[in-house]
């Protein structure tokens, strides 16, 4: 099977209408929607297993665990972890990274050091730093941004600039939810670790759609939500280097987590458990499982061809749009499977009421890029963003319902 067309039974959702049209779904940023093989296993789930995982010695609890065990070696072999034990099962990306923050950042930080991030960053890779700095002391710096739409990414040559010794963490997302900028994760890596700098990389918007193997990228850590990538919300995953975890203290007390209780104190268990107090989304990370299955027997490769393509395809066709501004590569230029646009004098929020009228689901503001959008001047941007079950009909359908905004506004 291939991304596109063949895909479209698989998703029982798309076939709707809204306002009387196709649904056309381009809102993939925010959150994707879910295959039934993804549905089916978090309903054979209930149906069949239901039961806590690792308290139970009966044979539903048993069944439970392995499943759940199972999903994390799955998720390890999906992003090329060496070790099950290095992946840690979370809410989602946010708390994923206020994961690293609370743990390892509370403990490694002081006064003098730097947390060095992007302009780029996602509130949710930026505001738990500024907690953390306020904490312990630490300064946030931010590498820039180049252009006047960001259309050059990530100020490379001034890097080193920034990379000073002081630099105790480098996070930083892979794939721009707003720029649409995939950016050159393994040499940021490579050069962070030149100065002894722990990395964090934000894989939100990267770890469904485009080829990802964290020893290739060699980072520290590495955080996804499962519902950006075909699988449930509420849960995600915190890759970290078994050395790494292993070293670190708690952030949440609970049941699971522990390896003795006093009344005096406590003991930990190794990680991953020493990261999971409580009962977990035992469901959603077995349909996070079904997600990887699901993605790689697409193949990541064929994705983000897939993705790529769409997106390449409507650039050429909004950039002929009067009073269109694009953020990011410019046309030709290589460019991850999105597009943030805004017209001269239309709010983005009208963008996308009167796209939703025409079937099409757009997002429109800031995208939590509060500080890049003010940087660029713009108050917010509507979003088309593709995934592996749209189409060429749908980036038609897209630029068609552009026409009708400017129609309507103009
Ligand atoms: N990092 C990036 C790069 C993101 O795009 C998002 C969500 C997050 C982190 C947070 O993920 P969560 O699952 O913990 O919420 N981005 C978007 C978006 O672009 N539109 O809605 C959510």
């Amino acid at each position: 099977m291939r991304p596109g067309h063949e895909t479209l039974p698989d998703f029982p959702i798309l076939h709707q209408e809204v306002h009387g049209k196709r649904l056309v779904y381009l809102d993939n940023g925010a959150t994707s929607q879910k295959p039934r093989a993804v549905i089916d296993a978090l309903s054979a789930y209930y149906l069949h297993d239901n039961a806590n995982v690792h308290r139970g010695l009966h044979a539903l609890s048993m069944r439970a665990t392995d499943a759940f065990e199972h999903a994390r070696a799955r998720v390890a072999r999906f992003i090329g972890a060496a070790d099950p034990a290095e992946i840690v099962f979370t809410a989602g990306t946010t708390d994923s990274i206020n994961l690293v923050a609370s743990s390892w950042a509370e403990q490694n930080l002081r006064a003098g050091d730097v947390i060095l991030l992007t302009e780029m960053e996602h509130h949710s890779n930026l505001v738990p730093w500024q907690l953390v700095a306020a904490r312990t002391g630490a300064t946030v710096r931010y590498l820039p941004v180049l252009g006047a739409d960001a259309e050059h990414g990530l100020d490379l040559e001034r890097l080193d600039e920034y990379l000073t010794p002081q630099v105790k963490l480098f996070a930083f997302t892979h794939l721009s939810n707003t720029l649409g900028i995939l950016n050159p994760a393994a040499e940021l890596c490579r050069r962070a670790r030149a100065v002894g700098a722990v990395t964090v990389i934000d894989a939100a918007q990267s770890v469904g759609h485009e080829p990802l193997d964290v020893q290739a990228l060699g980072c520290d850590f590495l955080a996804f939500s499962g519902h950006k990538m075909c699988g449930p919300t509420g849960v995600g995953v915190l890759y970290g280097r078994r050395a790494l975890l292993d070293s670190m203290p708690p952030w949440r007390g609970g049941g699971g987590m522990i390896e003795n209780v006093e009344f005096a104190g406590s003991t930990w268990k190794p990680a991953p458990e020493r990261f999971e107090a409580g009962t977990p989304d035992i469901a959603g990370v077995i349909g996070l499982g079904a997600a990887c299955d699901y993605i790689d027997a697409l193949g990541r490769p064929a994705i983000a061809a897939h993705d790529h393509h769409l997106a390449a395809l409507a650039h050429a066709a909004l950039a002929e749009l009067p009073g269109i501004r694009i953020l990011g590569p410019r046309v030709g230029e290589p460019r991850a499977g999105l597009l943030s646009f805004a017209f001269a004098g239309i709010h983005a929020h009208d963008v996308v009421t009167v796209a939703d009228q025409q079937g099409v689901a757009l997002r429109g503001g800031h995208h939590c890029n509060m500080p890049l959008m003010k940087k660029l001047g713009l108050p917010s941007t509507a979003r088309a963003s593709f995934y592996l079950y749209n189409t060429e009909d749908d980036v038609a359908a897209l630029a068609a319902a552009l026409r009708k905004v400017l129609k309507f506004f103009g």
